[in-house]
């Protein structure tokens, strides 16, 4: 068994009989109370299910297991550029609550190219579909054709034994993890480039080698999918993506499946698909502008445009988060330090400027900052990605680190199938209304 699977299996088997003798004594313990407005406004902050990667605080932003985002950029091993961390450390951390060496990377890193062998048959499926299909579409469809190779599926046809799901839950999540780098650039040379696929160079890591397969090679875009891919992979268990994904693994669907679910969640403009709205925005304001260049005025009158169109500004607000997301803040320090004078990126930082305060005028939006997707885009733009319909795809091959590892937990903590309670409103209305 490899180094990474043996940790995994012993934190989860501790941790599961921790669970056990916890429910025996405390099981009827309360976490939480529901309100009405939250049972009709979308569940927010209901505590209800266990997620081991990451916790999401209000104020303070994302922790991947209680570490924040300055701090793993200091700790994570880092890519040749010196500077970002590599994925391949996070997903470590994910799996086991620990800091990875140099070393446990580089084998990371080494597995995944071992395994990121992706059939003909993906290929062949995405072919069949029409070139403008969307590129989160073609994503979802090549996850779900790779499921004819999952483990999990096979093994629990043949009779699995509930105290093994974690183990083929495990290679499931490191085969697709290691495919998607392929699958997504296909999609995007496919979409983008003519059909000009390029072949992955494994003597990269896992960030610059699928830099190097979407043609965006150079080291400073390299550089930025560390950081991108990073910061992208987990933001605790209720956001759609992944409690979708965590939904679909409770029926003992398998992580291509269960994934596949999650994407479709991410593809939805409220949550991923918010970093193609955002760039669209931008390349429609300067368009009806004239400029590449607008000033505060200029911005202010066309986010209250939008705004009086019925349209949200899209990078801005959250359902958890009151402050600037962390994630923003990230991208933006890493283009102080790396690009000079962009045009979009100052665009962003003076929309920044002025959202917040309109938003806040509004009375109603309970979180005026701008969250990951509103700098995003910009830098991708920078580096030569104009495709902004592709922007989600980057954002789901990162999200696939936070929301898999936590299936794999799932399935070895034994967590149950999820079913919550739904009600009508003629129950509510009898309920509190005292009305027939
Ligand atoms: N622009 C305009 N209005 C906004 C707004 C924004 N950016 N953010 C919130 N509001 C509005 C809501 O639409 C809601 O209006 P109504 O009462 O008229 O329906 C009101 O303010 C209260 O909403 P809220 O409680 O502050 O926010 P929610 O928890 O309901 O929604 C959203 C959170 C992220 C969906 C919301 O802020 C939004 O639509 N933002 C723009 C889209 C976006 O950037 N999404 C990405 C979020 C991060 C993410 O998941 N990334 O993947």
């Amino acid at each position: 068994m490899d180094n990474l699977k043996k940790k995994f299996y012993e934190k989860s088997t501790e941790l599961k009989g921790e669970i056990k003798a916890l429910l025996k004594e405390h099981g009827n313990a309360k976490v939480d109370e529901v309100t009405l407005a939250q049972v009709f406004g979308g569940a927010r902050g209901i505590k209800m299910m266990i997620w081991e990667p990451s916790s999401l605080d209000p104020v303070e932003g994302i922790r991947f297991r209680g570490y924040t985002i300055p701090e793993l950029r200091q700790l994570l091993p880092k890519g040749v550029c010196g500077e970002e961390p590599r994925p391949e450390g996070l997903f470590w951390l994910l799996m086991t609550g620990e800091i990875p060496t140099a070393e446990d990377v580089n084998w990371l890193t080494g597995q995944w190219a071992s395994r990121s062998h992706v059939p003909d048959y993906v290929f062949q499926a995405l072919d069949a579909l029409p070139k403008d299909t969307h590129p989160m579409t073609q994503f979802i469809i090549a996850i779900s054709a790779l499921q004819n190779d999952s483990v999990f599926a096979k093994r629990y046809a043949e009779g699995l034994d509930k105290s093994e799901y974690w183990d083929p839950s495990y290679e499931d999540t490191m085969n697709l993890i290691a495919r998607l780098p392929r699958v997504a650039a296909y999609i995007y040379r496919r979409s983008f480039h003519h059909d000009q696929h390029i072949n992955p160079d494994f003597s990269l890591d896992w960030s610059a080698n699928f830099a190097h397969m979407l043609g965006h090679s150079d080291a400073d875009f390299q550089k930025l999918m560390r950081l991108y891919l990073t910061i992208h992979a987990d933001h605790e268990g209720g956001n759609a993506s992944a409690h979708t994904t965590h939904l679909v693994g409770s029926t003992l669907s398998d992580a291509y499946l269960s994934f596949a679910g999650g994407m479709s969640a991410l593809a939805g403009p409220l949550h991923g698909l918010a970093n193609q709205e955002v760039i669209g925005w931008i390349f429609n304001m300067l368009d009806t502008l004239g400029t590449h260049s607008p000033d505060k005025a200029q911005i202010e009158k066309y986010v209250n445009d939008t705004l009086a169109a019925g349209m949200v500004v899209p990078g801005y607000g959250h359902a958890v988060l009151r402050r600037p997301d962390p994630r923003f803040i990230a991208q933006k320090e890493f283009a102080e330090r790396n690009i000079n004078g962009d045009p979009i990126v100052e665009v962003v930082w003076k929309i920044f400027d002025v959202v917040p305060g309109i938003l806040e005028g509004l009375g109603k939006v309970k979180n005026p900052w701008p969250n990951v997707d509103a700098h995003s885009g910009a830098l991708l733009v920078h580096y030569g990605m104009k495709e902004y319909e592709f922007y989600t795809v980057l954002f789901g091959v990162s999200r696939a680190l936070g929301v898999l590892a936590s299936h794999c937990w799932s399935r070895a903590l034994g967590m149950p199938l999820e079913r919550p309670k739904s009600l009508t409103y003629k129950w509510v209305k009898e309920e509190f209304l005292k009305l027939s």
